[in-house]
């Protein structure tokens, strides 16, 4: 099968419609928002009412049955002009809904999708733990089973979890430790919705990123669930996990993809239209090459990820290439980051200048869903190493 990942007029129209949302609705309240460390309902239920939650899922479960190119040029859309919004969208169809739709039994996924499908309820992904970062099979979480009651008591805590302290927030599904094999962790997953009994959700403050996006530390302290809240059987947790970070991957470079375009549109812009020495600046070969080295960086990241999009939604091995993509793609934002800041001058420190809210998001992209060394762990033993 020859690849095919050129741009369709039905996927040209999504991100037209998705790129004037974000230009019309979001980069107005950009500023405001992330200065005031806000997460904004209303934004989010727009982009709910838009066709951006569920966007994989198919429209049985009441999702927008999208292929997963459409998906990441949404995110993409998003991230061109605001992270915080980009990471509720991502976090949410990737991270919230995905392990349901692809592991969740018919009763659960007829119970839990249509709501997450609409905007009107997010769902988040409980892995991370105070001491279980890279390392994630060191979960100190800990279900246990009360054969008489029939259900799993939960105990232990979770952070940085995206989506899962706000108003919106439906639940999380939750990786504990429900034994060992040999001498390691036996993992598996729960569906844990918000509010249940013993489950304090608090809203995680003072990021550097991604400001205007909901993080959370969780607690459970003794919250029961029953039987059928496990999602997969006993055990297969930890790959659930994994899988389901396999396409977060994906959606982590489209981030990374967007930031980068983000900063390339705005640096364009504005080397075209600031003058010193009597031309444009983007006359100077200084300028004209940091732009050109953008723009090669963010078609060969831009190929990369779409390249991996079509393994994907064709059935093909994508995990190497969803690693690659998010290690490169986040190296491009932080890079066109940095250089479009430079171009900038003594404006890109200031705040009221989008590029500096690139800037500090992009840092968020080479630690968030895997850091850079993780990627290039995954992507070391893909190649025999
Ligand atoms: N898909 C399916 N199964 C996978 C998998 C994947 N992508 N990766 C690992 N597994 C399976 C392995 O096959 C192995 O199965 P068996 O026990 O049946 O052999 C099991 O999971 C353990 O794998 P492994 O020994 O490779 O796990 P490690 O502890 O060495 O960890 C890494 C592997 C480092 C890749 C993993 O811990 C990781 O991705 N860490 C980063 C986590 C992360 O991104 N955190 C941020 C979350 S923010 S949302």
């Amino acid at each position: 099968m020859a690849y095919d990942f050129s741009e369709n007029d039905e996927l040209q129209m999504l991100r037209e419609t998705v790129r004037k949302f974000a230009e019309t609705e979001i980069a107005p309240r950009a500023f405001e928002l992330d200065e005031r460390e806000e997460f904004s309902t209303e934004i989010t239920k727009a982009m709910g009412a838009l066709g951006l939650f569920g966007t994989i899922v198919s429209p049985e479960y009441g999702g927008q049955g999208m292929d997963y190119l459409s998906y990441i040029v949404c995110v993409e859309e998003l991230a061109r002009i605001d992270g915080s919004h980009a990471a509720t969208i991502a976090a949410h169809n990737s991270l919230g809904a995905g392990p349901l739709y692809y592991f969740g039994t018919e009763e659960q996924k007829k119970k839990y999708l249509p709501d997450l499908c609409t905007g009107s309820g997010l769902w988040a992904f409980g892995l991370t733990e105070p001491e279980a970062g890279s390392d994630a099979q060191a979960s100190k979480t800990t279900a246990v089973y009360d054969s008489d009651a029939k259900e799993w008591i939960i105990n232990g805590s979770k952070l940085w979890i995206t989506n899962s302290a706000c108003e919106l927030t439906k639940g999380i599904t939750v990786q504990a430790v429900t034994g060992k094999r040999g001498d390691k962790n036996e993992l598996s997953c729960f569906i844990v919705p918000a509010g249940c009994q013993g489950l304090t959700a608090k809203k995680m403050t003072q990021k550097m990123m991604w400001r205007a996006s909901n993080t959370g530390e969780l607690y459970f302290d003794h919250v029961r669930v029953p039987e059928s809240a496990m999602l997969g059987k006993q055990g297969e947790g930890f790959k659930i996990m994994m899988e389901t970070l396999d396409n977060g991957r994906l959606s982590i470079a489209a981030m990374g993809l967007g930031l980068a375009k983000g900063a390339f549109d705005v640096t364009l812009k504005y080397a075209g239209e600031r003058v010193t020495f009597g031309k444009p600046i983007s006359k100077h070969q200084a300028v004209g090459f940091k732009l050109a080295e953008m723009a090669t960086r963010i078609e060969a990241a831009e190929n990369m990820l779409y390249k991996a999009c079509w393994q994907k939604q064709n059935g093909k091995e994508f995990q190497k290439l969803a690693a690659m993509a998010k290690l490169y793609c986040s190296e491009v934002a932080e890079y066109c980051a940095r250089e479009g800041q430079q171009t900038f001058g003594g404006y890109g420190l200031m705040k009221e200048y989008p590029i500096e809210r690139h800037y500090r998001d992009a840092a968020l992209l080479r630690i968030g869903e895997g850091t850079s060394e993780i990627q290039r762990l995954v992507i070391s033993r893909y190649i025999g190493c």
